[in-house]
């Protein structure tokens, strides 16, 4: 049954090979359909919108190009000659030319059916409830049969199934092997109380299972959780599997398989398939090749295809790489399946990512309580009279489907059954057995660890960072930085943050924690300042001193990501969530770009626990500050992520100094809470002597929620602030020898450190008033957070703001603009009298 990549790989003669003479013309004809021959296939059962095209090449008769029409325009059109690599090319033609192995029908009948009844069971039992039906392209379910099936033939353990609404309950019952019962008790929503004000709808929640067949091939599934916005998973499952095949090593790739399962008006529509399309190829992010489904019923929720999309195929957004893209009419469940076989061998064979088309229709409106003859009125009338496909199957193989089709019913009578019985819902996934040791929920002071490092461990960790390979030839202005580095690591200059992270990064991996960092340019860093990697400038050879600091010692990834923000903060989400041991992190060229992968934000990272209780311990670097660069480089939104911050969902901190930063970076790896961390980062400070720190408040034991500095005794006023504006009001302070005024740093925004500020509060009872500055404009930073929670434990004191004025836009363009309004931030800081803002 199996193809061997031996026998596959045997190349027998394509069938219409006759003489050498008749070869050239041969060729041209068989190219012409080898190359347009997709485009007359016969790929849209109820033949209304995919119509054959008229292509003057293929125009050809003779008994070549009937042969050739045979092979290249049935109900199987492929696109494959935009591929620049001849192997691949001839590969191809081989495959489609030659003959395929015979399928096993009753199998794919018996799928068909399971997949047709396991709907109707819904529709008669929950009528007016949504499902998302697969009925339409119910061929689905055979092909991710068989792609598992072969893929399990070649060492496949693992696969991540990345989709959206629609089919996934029948997915989940028909491939990933959940229960029916589990299904049909979430139509009853049974324990509501269990999850108010949290949880997801049936067609979000991730799955796991195993898939099975007769021949006893298993392979485990893991079906990602996903939200609403449509194709947003699609990273994360790719980061997931990465993180997956990392902890498996070299065979990784071999052994866990992502497969996309995309909707043809949302694959067509969503930038951020391109986006992870493109991570297909990247070092850091590739996957050895993922399977791309399009479950294409020709229609998205009311709109036709013409409206969704300026190409013919939805899939066209994949001819961006050079992979093989196979329409399929989903009403010929032979080709599916042959499809299926093709891609498995494919993906195996170049490592590449595939794409297979199915080509089918909707049965009802795009929920089924939805009306689609409004829209549709004569597509809906076709498809009314339109018999379901197993039995269209059944007749064309002669087989009489009313015994299996009797027998199914009954056993989904009983699931029903027992699903009304049920008192406590299943789950419908269980964690992987490394998420053991670490925990979410809300925050338990008990957590806490120790992360400070003694001052030899770091002088030694020091050493290794500024070596070098002996003959590396070293950019002058990275010679004099390591020759820096070495002092602050022997205690003869101030750590900056650079070398501060260094450090942890050190001590982490030393300490046996994986580290892995992405973002644009994170190699060197924007601002030049991160230098993770040294490049040897004659031969632009690379040489990583993190990753040569003890041959036991973790690993430690850091790559220059592709330019986006979406799929990228996606697929490292998709990493932390399977290889909770390491520190992932990812970093936004400028804060504010994040916003680019707001959906990541806000649908996984904020939600992802409350919503299907999956934790996640990846930090984000936002760099943030008020500099004068413009609208675009000076704000990473701390507002937006304080509005997402609940229930201890996420930790917001924005560290002042060197050593604030490192032991933020070590306390996240060590503890066992895992919650992503966002954490504002500085650009001037990265090297202003202020927010440097001396070696020995490495070795302190941990990281300060709320710096409070001891300065001045008895102040009359309290200065609050977080980041840079809080070194720029020392020195205004300094500058005017002001001797009235303490000045505080909330280093960690949330979770809201109450105890803390009122322990300060309390030691400073003469101040009578308590003044919020912050650089942004009133409608954003963090005043509307803090604000409310400083009167609340302010004991009667007076709590003022200083801030710029609500803005539309978060900075000037200006540069001079910006420091005529930081001069005046700091005057009315020190202003004397507030008037109560
Ligand atoms: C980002 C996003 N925009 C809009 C929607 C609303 N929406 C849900 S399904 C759907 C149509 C999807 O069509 P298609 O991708 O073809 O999948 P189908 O439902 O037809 O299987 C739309 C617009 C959404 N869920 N996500």
């Amino acid at each position: 049954m199996q193809i061997h990549r031996e026998d596959a790989m045997a190349g027998k003669e394509p069938p219409h090979a006759v003489s050498p003479a008749s070869t050239a013309i041969m060729g041209n004809v068989l190219d012409d359909f080898r190359r347009w021959g997709y485009l007359q296939a016969k790929l849209d059962p109820l033949g209304q919108y995919l119509q054959p095209q008229t292509v003057p090449e293929l125009e050809a008769s003779g008994p070549i190009a009937d042969k050739a029409r045979k092979l290249y325009c049935g109900t199987t059109g492929i696109e494959f000659m935009h591929l620049a690599d001849p192997a691949k090319r001839r590969w191809i033609e081989e495959r489609f030319e030659s003959d395929r192995r015979a399928p096993d029908r009753r199998r794919i009948l018996s799928l068909l059916i399971r997949a047709d009844i396991f709907e109707q069971v819904l529709q008669a039992r929950y009528p007016g409830t949504k499902r998302f039906s697969l009925e339409g392209v119910a061929a689905l379910i055979p092909f991710l049969d068989t792609l598992l099936h072969d893929a399990a033939g070649r060492g496949l353990r693992q696969a991540v199934l990345a989709m959206s609404h629609r089919g996934r309950l029948n997915v989940m019952a028909n491939v990933i092997g959940i229960a029916p019962a589990t299904i049909f008790s979430k139509f009853e929503d049974i324990d509501p109380r269990s999850v108010l004000g949290s949880g997801d709808v049936k067609y979000h929640l991730g799955a796991t299972g195993q898939w099975k067949d007769p021949g006893g091939n298993m392979v485990d599934l893991h079906l990602v959780s996903n939200p609403s916005h449509l194709e947003a998973v699609d990273p994360v499952a790719m980061g997931r599997v990465r993180a997956k095949q990392a902890r498996l090593g070299r065979q990784g790739e071999e052994c866990v398989l992502p497969v996309f399962i995309h909707g043809d008006a949302a694959l067509a529509g969503q930038g951020i398939c391109a986006e992870t399309l493109n991570l297909a190829a990247v070092n850091g992010f590739s996957v050895g090749g993922s399977v791309h489904v399009v479950v294409n019923n020709l229609i998205g929720f009311t709109a036709r295809p013409d409206e969704s999309n300026s190409s013919l195929f939805a899939s066209d957004v994949a001819k961006r790489l050079a992979v093989p893209i196979l329409h399929v009419n989903a009403e010929d469940p032979e080709a599916v399946v042959r499809a299926a076989e093709f891609s498995v061998e494919y993906r195996y064979t170049f490592h590449s990512d595939v794409l297979v088309d199915l080509i089918g229709y909707r049965r009802y409106g795009h929920s089924e309580i939805d009306d689609p003859t409004i829209t549709q009125p004569i597509r809906y009338a076709r498809i009314k009279d339109h018999p379901p496909l197993h039995t269209i199957y059944a007749e064309q193989i002669g087989e009489d489907p009313k015994p299996l089709v009797s027998e199914i019913q009954s056993a989904m009578g009983a699931e029903q059954a027992a699903a009304s019985r049920m008192r406590k819902p299943s789950p419908l996934a269980t964690l992987p057995e490394y998420w053991a040791p670490y925990h979410g929920g809300c925050y338990d002071a008990n957590d806490e660890v120790d992360t400070g490092i003694p001052l030899e461990r770091l002088h030694e960790i020091s050493e290794k960072l500024i070596a070098y390979p002996h003959g590396f030839h070293i950019h002058p202005k990275v010679t004099k930085l390591l020759e820096q580095r070495g002092e602050m690591g022997r205690g003869k200059r101030q750590v900056d943050f650079a070398m501060a992270e260094a450090l942890a990064f050190g001590s982490l991996l030393l300490g046996g924690t994986r580290v892995r960092l992405s973002g644009q340019d994170s190699r060197r860093g924007t601002f030049s300042q991160r230098h993770s990697v040294l490049i040897d400038t004659e031969t632009e050879e690379s040489s990583i001193p993190l990753s040569r600091l003890a041959p036991q010692q973790e690993r430690f990834e850091v790559y220059n990501s592709i330019l986006s923000e979406a799929a990228v903060l996606g697929f490292e989400y998709g990493f932390s969530r399977d290889y909770p041991e390491a520190l992932v992190l990812w970093e936004a060229q400028f804060g504010d770009f994040a916003n680019g992968a707001q959906v990541i934000i806000d649908q996984f990272i904020a939600a992802g626990e409350d919503k299907w209780g999956l934790l996640s311990g990846l930090v984000l670097l936002l760099p943030h500050g008020y500099e004068g660069q413009g609208p675009e480089h000076s704000s990473a939104r701390i507002e937006r992520y304080l509005q997402l911050a609940a229930r201890d969902n996420i930790q917001i901190c924005q560290p002042s100094n060197a050593a604030q930063y490192f032991h933020l970076l070590r306390r996240q790896a060590l503890r066992s809470w895992r919650k992503p961390l966002i954490i504002f980062t500085p650009k001037s400070m990265l090297r202003h002597p202020d927010a440097a720190s001396p070696l020995g408040a490495l070795a302190a034991p941990r990281f300060q929620k709320v710096l409070a500095e001891t300065e001045i005794k008895n102040p009359k006023r309290l200065l609050f602030s977080s980041g840079k504006i809080g070194h720029e009001l020392r020195q205004e302070r300094a500058r005017r020898n002001d001797t009235s005024t303490g000045i505080l740093s909330l280093e960690q925004l949330y979770p809201w450190p109450e105890a803390e500020i009122a322990a300060v509060l309390d030691r400073h009872p003469t101040a009578h008033e308590i003044v919020w500055v912050q650089e942004e404009p009133a409608n954003m930073g963090a005043l509307s957070f803090v604000v409310p929670r400083l009167r609340r434990i302010a004991r009667g004191r007076q709590v003022h703001t200083v801030k710029r004025s609500a803005a539309a836009s978060p900075a000037t363009g200006s540069a001079k603009a910006h420091v005529l309004e930081q001069k005046t931030l700091l005057a009315a800081s020190f202003g004397g009298e507030f008037k109560g803002s």
